[in-house]
């Protein structure tokens, strides 16, 4: 249960340096330089780091400053081999961004959150980064007055298409991926779904190269089944990073280690993400990257085991789903259910509704009452997952 490298486990640096700061308590743990981050992490078995521009370079530092920062954040990067495969901007903590960045009312905060991400983007391209989230925590309001929700749209597409096109004719090859989440900070945030940001990104020019980042408990949150979400991002050829932790329920976003909030989707995630594809291999081969908080109870050696904690779960769910899809009673029982069946087209090749309208087996002479009496045995399907969930089988 060592990570390695091939795992492909990635942590934000505002992840474990997070210095539990709440809306109601101070910071629990003095600051962490990303430096000595990125060697524990290496240290653990991660494979790679990734930041908004301000948790390595502070809001305001000068060229000197920042040209410091990345230096001897480039070295760490050399001497532990850990790559930055995603970066992103932070557009929500300094007051400029508190009615949004780019759909802030503000047309002079709008033009300065595009100026802030094509300099983080060239920093992204420098490093090698292949994806850049756009998480539009501030992108909202509180009331419903407040913001032509119309007119917010329009102009995220103009951002999102505007630095698009950027790294298209800089030939980056970064591709964007949007975060959704319901809420908080903001009482209400635009593109709170997967599936609300799967519509927006139909709607973009730059469509190609957009997709999402969903995170586990942004879905839940807002009460919504997170593999299920994945799946249909699998299905629009739109998982273009995740974002894996913890939640328990429809409250406040809690960050917790993954699997420590709905361990059963968490383990039938895990399942989809590994064993998922038609051919039943990963349905996903970008990075896991976990974008949790340390506990705020939790002393410096605490957030070390919490980092651990995220991926041995991830692993040990791996390795549980992979027992489940071995057992032969299992295959028994999804066969049983159907689940494979579904895979077959409803008419056949190159029938047509003619002929289904032909076919009297498919209406006059069914017996809905037949059919209606099948069991599906999805109980006893689940049950087999819990028992595999919990080493009983
Ligand atoms: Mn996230």
């Amino acid at each position: 249960m060592q990570p390695t490298a091939a795992d492909r486990f990635t942590f934000g640096l505002w992840t474990v340096g997070w210095q539990a700061r709440d809306p109601f308590g101070d910071a629990t743990r003095p600051a962490l330089d990303p430096v000595e981050s990125v060697h524990r992490l290496a240290a653990l078995g991660a494979y790679g780091v990734t930041f908004h521009d301000d948790d390595l370079i502070p809001f305001g530092s000068t060229d000197g400053e920042r040209d410091k920062h990345v230096a001897r954040f480039k070295d760490a990067l050399a001497e532990t081999g850990l790559v930055v495969p995603m970066m992103t901007t932070n557009l929500f903590t300094h007051p400029v961004f508190k009615d949004g960045a780019f759909t802030s009312n503000d047309r002079a905060v709008r033009r300065f959150a595009i100026r802030k991400v094509v300099r983080n983007l060239d920093l992204a391209a420098e490093l090698g980064a292949q994806t850049y989230v756009f998480w539009g925590g501030r992108e909202g309001a509180e009331s419903d007055g407040a913001k032509d929700v119309r007119a917010a749209l329009d102009r995220y597409r103009e951002a999102i298409d505007t630095l698009a096109a950027y790294v298209q004719e800089r030939d980056y090859g970064i591709r964007f991926a949007i975060e959704p989440k319901p809420n908080e900070p903001r009482g209400d945030i635009l593109l709170p779904t997967v599936g609300h940001a799967l519509a927006f990104i139909a709607e973009l020019a730059h469509a190609d190269l957009v997709g999402v980042n969903p995170e586990v408990g942004h879905e839940q949150m807002a009460g919504l089944n997170f593999a299920a979400g994945i799946a249909q991002a699998l299905w629009a050829g739109k998982l273009f990073h995740i974002d894996l932790n913890g939640q328990r329920g429809p409250k406040f976003d809690q960050d917790l280690v993954f699997g420590h909030g709905d361990l059963l989707n968490a383990f039938f995630l895990v399942d989809l993400l590994e064993h998922g594809a038609p051919g039943g291999g990963p349905a996903y081969d970008g990075p896991r990257h976990f974008d949790y908080k340390p506990a705020r109870t939790e002393d410096i050696d605490g957030v070390w085991a919490s980092a651990a904690a995220n991926m041995r779960t991830y692993l040990l769910l791996r390795e549980r789903a992979a027992a489940y899809r071995a057992d032969p009673e299992v295959q028994e029982a999804l066969a049983y259910s159907g689940v494979g069946a579904l895979a077959t087209p409803t008419l056949g090749e190159a029938e047509s509704l003619d002929a289904l309208l032909a076919d009297r087996g498919a209406f006059e002479d069914f017996d809905p009452d037949v059919a209606g009496a099948r069991g599906y045995g999805f109980v006893r399907l689940n049950q087999l997952a819990v028992e595999h969930l919990l080493g009983a089988r």
